[in-house]
């Protein structure tokens, strides 16, 4: 800071760039400087204000859009309004642009372990998933060991002894939060990064909005072009219920896995008003009989 000015409220900008008129030519440069600083200052202090306040009108769009979906059933699918990016638009003398992603299309580390067990068919599919992304398939069941409520390895080893150490026993809270875990390190958790999601309570992968990769890795029994035309014809007739789902695929699948439908979504919205460009991140977690509401709010400016 260069300077000291302390005004009572933003009109004083206004009063500041009168006396600048009025002193004309006559006010030497070194003297301007500070003042053009605090007005330029002042208002960014207004833009970042107004910035604050489109962000929330995009929280409360996203979870408007979400519960009006809500509402047309438990489905989810990539052909329903709240999958449509919303462009830049002009609103209130800024632009707001934004969409809502659904997170379960994307395989959920929590999902191994439910009520404190490894869940089998979750632990398979994680292995898979992680040997589609190039790491090591052991590394799920650590994973699963690092979640799970018992101290026990599946070779019947205590998690103690095979790891030299107690592990966390409890659901991760992001992804970072894989550092905690044998084996793990940046290497790691950029190969999941993108491909994998950690939410709060063990879900589903949505198959109407899962990407063909993940899909393939979760269901090695279905055939590449079955898979392939269930993918095509999903964008015009897409899942009602997770069980139409054997019919569709033309095979038996493990329970569990896979929905039709999400609880859980992520919003990301750019705001840019005047001097500032704002970017709104947003996790909502949206029940089938309540409500969305909004979980984890990140804001940053550029
Ligand atoms: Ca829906
Ligand atoms: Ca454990």
């Amino acid at each position: 800071m260069k300077t000291s000015w302390t005004l009572p409220h933003r009109g004083a900008a206004l009063v500041l760039a009168m006396l600048l008129t009025a002193l004309g030519a006559a006010v030497a440069a070194q003297m301007l400087a500070p003042i053009a600083d605090w007005i330029g200052r002042e208002r960014r202090a207004a833009d970042l204000n107004a910035a604050y306040t489109l962000a929330d009108g995009a929280s409360a769009w996203a979870l408007a859009v979400l519960e009006a979906d809500r509402l047309r059933g438990d489905a989810d699918h990539l052909a329903e309004p709240w999958a449509t990016r919303l462009p830049a638009t002009p609103i209130e003398g800024g632009t707001l642009e934004g969409h809502i992603v659904d997170l379960q299309a994307q395989f959920n580390l929590n999902s191994l372990v439910e009520r404190g067990v490894t869940v089998p068919a979750a632990l398979a599919a994680a292995r898979r998933v992680f040997a589609a992304l190039g790491l090591s398939p052991d590394l799920a069941d650590t994973l699963a060991d690092a979640l799970d409520l018992d101290e026990l390895t599946a070779s019947g080893q205590s998690e103690q002894q095979r790891y030299g150490r107690r592990l966390g026993n409890m659901p991760l809270a992001d992804l970072a939060d894989l550092r905690r875990v044998p084996g793990f390190g940046d290497t790691e958790i950029a190969a999941l990064a993108g491909h994998v999601v950690v939410l709060p309570t063990p879900t589903r992968v949505n198959a109407n909005t899962a990407d063909a990769a993940l899909l393939a890795a979760l269901l090695p029994d279905v055939e590449a072009a079955v898979l392939a035309q269930f993918i095509q014809e999903r964008g015009t007739r897409p899942l009602t219920s997770a069980a139409e789902l054997p019919a569709r695929l033309r095979t038996a699948l493990p329970d569990g896995l896979l929905s039709a439908g999400s609880e859980y979504f992520g919003v990301d919205a750019r705001i840019r008003y005047g001097s500032v460009d704002h970017r709104l991140q947003l996790r909502i977690h949206r029940p089938a009989t309540a409500r969305p509401s909004i979980i984890r709010r990140l804001t940053t400016n550029a």
